[in-house]
Formats: C-alpha cells, sequence, structure tokens
C-alpha cells in the first residue's frame, strides 16, 4: 500500500513539476533582459554563464524523506525550495551584488530569503549568493506562485563549489582536519583571485573612461 502511495504521489509531483519549468523560464528570459540591459549602460556583459536544473521527483521524494517534510503535495511545495535551481556565474565579484539587486527590484518577484554566504562564509569556505524567489506562473486556468532557488556566484566561486561537490559529494566519513584546512585555503585563494580580477578590471574602466573624457575634450576644441 505505501509503495502505490508513493507510486500515486510520484505522478501527481511530476504534473505540479510543469509549473517549476516555466518558472525556469520566466527567471532565464528576466536574466537574459538584465544582462542585455546591463551590456547597454555598462559596456561589458556580467554574465559568464547560466546552468537551470529541476530536480526529478525521485530526488523530490528522496529528499522530503531525509528531511521529514510530510509527503503530500501543499507540504512538498512549502517545504521544498529548490526544486528549480538557477546557477548564475558572473565575471566579477560586485556584478554578483548589481544583479541581484536588479532581481530584486522586479515586481513579481517575491524574494523569500537572502542568504549571502559571500560576506559570511560557511566553515569549508563555500562561497555564493542564495536567494529564494517566489514566481507567478501563469496557466491556462490559474496561477501558481512557485519558489526558485537562485545561486550567483563568481566563476572562481563555482570552479571551488563544483569540486568541492565532486570530491565529498557522498563522503560520509569525518575529513581529516588537514584536508579542512586545505581546502578552506583553496577557497581563500579563489577569492584573492576574484578581488584582483576585480581591480585590474576597475583600473582599466578608469583609464578606459579618461580616454575616452580625453577624446571627447580634443573633439569638443
Ligand atoms: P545540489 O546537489 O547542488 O543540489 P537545503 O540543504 O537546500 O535543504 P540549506 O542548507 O538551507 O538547505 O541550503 P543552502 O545552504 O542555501 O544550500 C543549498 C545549496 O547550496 C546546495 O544544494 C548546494 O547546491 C549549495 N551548497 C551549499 N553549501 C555548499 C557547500 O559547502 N559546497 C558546495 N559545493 N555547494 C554547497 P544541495 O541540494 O545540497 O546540493
Amino acid at each position: 500500500q505505501d509503495y502505490s502511495r508513493l507510486n500515486h504521489l510520484k505522478k501527481e509531483v511530476t504534473r505540479f513539476m510543469l509549473a517549476y519549468k516555466f518558472a525556469l523560464d520566466e527567471v532565464s528570459t528576466k536574466i537574459n533582459i538584465l544582462e542585455e540591459e546591463f551590456q547597454l549602460i555598462h559596456e561589458y556583459n556580467p554574465i559568464e554563464h547560466i546552468n537551470t536544473r529541476l530536480k526529478t521527483p525521485e530526488s523530490i521524494i528522496k529528499k522530503a524523506l531525509r528531511k521529514n517534510v510530510e509527503l503530500s503535495l501543499p507540504s512538498i511545495k512549502e517545504n521544498m525550495r529548490d526544486i528549480a535551481g538557477i546557477r548564475i556565474n558572473c565575471s566579477f565579484n560586485s556584478d554578483i551584488y548589481k544583479l541581484s539587486e536588479m532581481i530584486q527590484k522586479q515586481k513579481d518577484i517575491e524574494v523569500i530569503e537572502y542568504k549571502d554566504y559571500i560576506k559570511n562564509p560557511k566553515p569549508n569556505g563555500y562561497r555564493s549568493l542564495h536567494l529564494i524567489l517566489k514566481i507567478p506562473v501563469f496557466m491556462s486556468d490559474r496561477v501558481e506562485h512557485v519558489f526558485v532557488e537562485m545561486q550567483i556566484r563568481t566563476i572562481a566561486m563555482d570552479f571551488w563549489a563544483s569540486l568541492e561537490h565532486k570530491i565529498f559529494y557522498k563522503f560520509n566519513k569525518s575529513v581529516p582536519e588537514k584536508i579542512t584546512r586545505e581546502l578552506k585555503e583553496a577557497a581563500e585563494s579563489a577569492n584573492e583571485l576574484d578581488w584582483k580580477m576585480e581591480n585590474l578590471h576597475k583600473e582599466i574602466s578608469e583609464i578606459k573612461r579618461m580616454d575616452e573624457e580625453f577624446s571627447t575634450t580634443l573633439f569638443n576644441e
């Protein structure tokens, strides 16, 4: 009986997943618009790449069981906030906050949660800006409001996080202290690199600005 209940829930979840796919489509379109506008105003593209992912019904149910979330649709909708995920890799640290502010200003998006693991990195060194957004999805007969988890990070943060995930995913034993320290040091190196690149970017932008100012003055004389 448990099996047929789980099977029924899996079917229901598969159906309601459509709203999450549409939410991801909506958010991706919004990001594309912001990206083009940013390019126009600041004369460079702040986004290196964007990834979206939908959890499978199996992994939603597994996580719900792991987190003791009641196995019903309303409870899964309310408590599982990372069914739809979008990860945006930016060029520079400051781009992360510019982009996050632009997203937060959108009237149809509600920011439910804001976690700044850049200002407050996790003990292992993990850095990223996490937002949980509530998005209205206009279906043929109703409006669904669904959660989308957005992670915004630089490519250096993403490099560290992807490899850390690869190395430690499903590593259930306790990690030796030396490894924990080295992992954190690697995160600090990635952070230093981020600031170095950001400073280079600022210096070159300033030189470009002064050059432009100089040519405009020459032209006007
Ligand atoms: P996956 O495989 O990337 O989807 P939650 O665990 O989501 O119920 P929590 O802890 O409040 O709740 O979420 P948090 O801290 O916002 O982190 C959620 C996601 O951020 C993770 O999803 C990872 O994608 C990423 N993340 C958080 N901490 C780390 C870390 O130390 N290393 C790496 N590589 N990624 C991290 P999942 O579902 O755990 O994993």
